[in-house]
């Protein structure tokens, strides 16, 4: 393991908000006495009315959690309307289409133009407070002018990326039973179309209940669209103002849902709050990213992940940041154009994934060294583990050795970053995510749930509530409780692994539990199985993850087929796509062995831990499989392995 400790710049200690000291004393005090510290942190965004009352929070029973919760506040007033009077000509989008030609700045004067009209278009059609609204979008300004709008009026967003299949879209739209979707004709990636309105179609087909939705027009590509239920945005914006009063919302008002795959079940509905979320994504972004007035700002992510919601969206627009919105993907046209448009635009802070710079250093250092990355300050990194040797080329190559890089760890549970470098303060180490953030306490245990001291590995838990913290399962408040609560009574478990070293940083290991990390993407592997199965010639399917060169994960997919079907390479491409059709391409599995069998103990409990192995192509030691029903399967799972060395 890489222990190199890249010291803080001298300029970067002299220029950031926080140097360590300051670290050490903030975090002290935030942990000391938390209702001061978020009572004065807390005034980082505007009330309408200020809360008197800061925390209350209880991890126990029936868990509540609470922030703030007599301040009434609005998010789209915070990220637009309160910049107006000094930033009204200032850029707060920059928009990079897919296509390089294609690029336009948005300023705060115009997005708050745009909101309004896309809250007025909501409004007449009936959205009100509290009502969810399905967002379905590519990477375009639209995309965001739809999530603030629903903040505007207090309806609540639940943003469904673009990758999802009609039959994912039609299940999260059913279960936060919204009546109203906005979408686009189609989307642009890489140069290839997705066809966005007919999934939508083909999601209402099967979920109904939907009465509007609003289209917007990227492509210009053919669309049905019904008379009744369907209108166009660019239509409907004509005949509308942009003014539209900012609702007076309560900060634990529901803000939004964004749904994410578990070790069990459906996706689960992570429901967000508004006061509390806005503080914590606005001060995170300042301080991790060291934002300051004209700095340009780029995270890479789509809005249909967290990371989208928390730092493309809300926490850099409530600081009143340049925030640039790329709709391509990293390798189109070329391998440069990340750095290309890091160049086009200025860009200071560059915040992306493992996986995109795995795949990126695979094409070498040629693509980077030809662009002048002069603009950088400093670079980021979320999603998963990131390991020493990408780490190290992200910082030589792209960041030509002066960029510190901060190696963010959160979840979309968590709203925002919890533990992270902080630029002007942390000493590096290629990695790990080093150290908390302010008021987040995370606690390593072992399998029991007793808590382990000093240089230790286990599973890290938080053992108290941050501002930013989800507050609910939507509409299954036990499922929050059993998820997060139970394992270790008391205590916010993450599902992740994790070591501390000697200097108390920490090293997140990855998902402890069935869920796979692919390229960033959490999937869980029941979600995957139940796919498979729904396939009329598959009997029965296990789901593990393997270590993948490039995504970090791939999908291994064991099926056993139906009686008297034979296996062949048809029937592999065939279940890959029906599964691609069924969630999504990114739930696509990467390798499929059939199996006439799984190894299962007595009581039918499948083994996972030896499939995980068989997988990973280390089948020297598997373990104990005395308990297995049958004994003799594992011979033939590992003479037919798919990841042969
Ligand atoms: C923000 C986001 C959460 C899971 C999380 C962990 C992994 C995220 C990481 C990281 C190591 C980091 N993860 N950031 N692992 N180092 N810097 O990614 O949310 O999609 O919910 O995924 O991602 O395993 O539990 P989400």
């Amino acid at each position: 393991m890489s222990e190199a400790v890249h010291e803080v710049p001298a300029a970067w200690a002299k220029r950031a908000y926080i140097d360590d000291a300051k670290y050490q004393a903030m975090y002290q005090r935030s942990i000391d006495d938390p209702n001061g510290f978020w009572a004065e942190h807390g005034q980082r965004i505007h009330w309408m009315t200020p809360f008197t009352k800061v925390k209350n929070t209880d991890y126990n029973g029936d868990v509540s959690i609470k922030w703030f919760e007599d301040g009434v506040t609005n998010v789209a007033y915070n990220c637009i309307d309160r910049h107006l009077k000094n930033r009204a000509d200032q850029v707060a989008i920059i928009w990079e289409g897919d296509d390089p030609s294609e690029s336009k700045k948005i300023t705060y004067q115009e997005l708050h133009d745009e909101v309004c009209r896309m809250a007025n278009i909501l409004r007449l059609r009936n959205v009100e407070k509290g009502d969810r609204v399905t967002i379905y979008m590519p990477m375009i300004p639209e995309a965001a002018y739809a999530m603030l709008a629903c903040a505007r009026i207090g309806a609540i967003h639940s943003v469904v990326f673009g990758g999802f299949s009609p039959d994912s879209l039609a299940q999260r739209i059913t279960d936060c039973e919204s009546k109203c979707i906005i979408t686009a004709d189609e989307g642009l990636r890489g140069g290839r179309k997705v066809p966005l309105k007919a999934n939508v179609d083909a999601a209402i087909a099967k979920s109904g209940g939907v009465d509007h939705v609003i289209v917007v027009r990227r492509t210009g590509g053919a669309v049905e669209m019904d008379p009744v239920r369907d209108v166009w945005y660019h239509e409907a914006a004509d005949v509308v103002t942009a003014e539209c009063p900012c609702a007076e919302m309560n900060a634990e008002d529901p803000l939004f849902i964004l749904y994410t795959s578990g070790s069990t079940g459906k996706p689960k509905g992570v429901l967000h709050t508004t006061g509390g979320y806005l503080v914590f994504a606005s001060m995170t972004h300042q301080y991790v990213f060291d934002y300051h007035d004209g700095d340009i700002y780029w995270c890479t992510a789509d809005v249909g992940w967290v990371t989208g919601h928390s730092y493309i969206l809300y926490g850099p627009l409530a600081n009143g940041a340049t925030t640039l919105m790329f709709e391509g993907v990293p390798n189109y046209p070329t391998n440069s154009r990340f750095w290309e448009v890091i160049d086009k635009h200025k860009v200071n802070t560059f915040y992306t994934a493992p996986t995109a710079i795995r795949a990126l250093m695979q094409a070498g250092d040629e693509p980077v060294k030809k662009t002048s990355r002069a603009s950088l300050r400093l670079l980021g990194s979320v999603g998963e583990p990131i390991n020493p040797e990408a780490w190290e080329w992200y910082y030589r190559v792209v960041g030509d050795n002066r960029c510190p890089i901060v190696d963010t760890w959160w979840q979309t549970e968590t709203g925002g970053i919890l533990i992270t470098p902080l630029p002007g303060a942390t000493k590096l180490k290629p990695g790990s995510a080093t150290r908390p953030f302010f008021g987040v306490k995370p606690q390593i245990v072992d399998a029991e749930g007793k808590p382990l001291e000093g240089a230790v590995s286990g599973n890290l838990c938080i053992t108290d509530s941050w501002p930013g913290q989800m507050r609910s399962v939507y509409g299954d408040h036990q499922r929050f409780i059993e998820t997060y609560f139970k394992t270790y009574p008391g205590k916010y478990f993450t599902g992740d692994g994790c070591r501390r070293d000697e200097d108390g940083y920490y090293w997140i290991t990855g998902r402890v539990d069935d869920v796979i990390n692919v390229s960033g993407h959490r999937m869980g592997t029941a979600e995957v199985e139940s796919s498979l199965v729904l396939h009329e010639k598959v009997s029965e399917a296990a789901v593990v993850g393997y270590p993948h060169d490039i995504k970090g994960q791939g999908i291994y997919a064991y099926v056993t087929l139906m009686n008297g079907v034979e296996p062949s390479e048809e029937l592999r491409k065939e279940l890959v796509a029906h599964v691609r059709k069924d969630i999504g391409p990114i739930a696509a599995p990467d390798k499929i062995q059939f199996s006439p069998g799984l190894p299962k103990t007595r009581s039918g409990k499948i083994m996972r831990r030896i499939l995980r192995k068989i997988a990973e192509d280390d089948f020297g030691n598997l373990g104990d499989t005395s308990t297995l029903a049958d004994p003799a399967v594992v011979d033939d799972l590992v003479n037919n392995r798919q990841n042969k060395k």
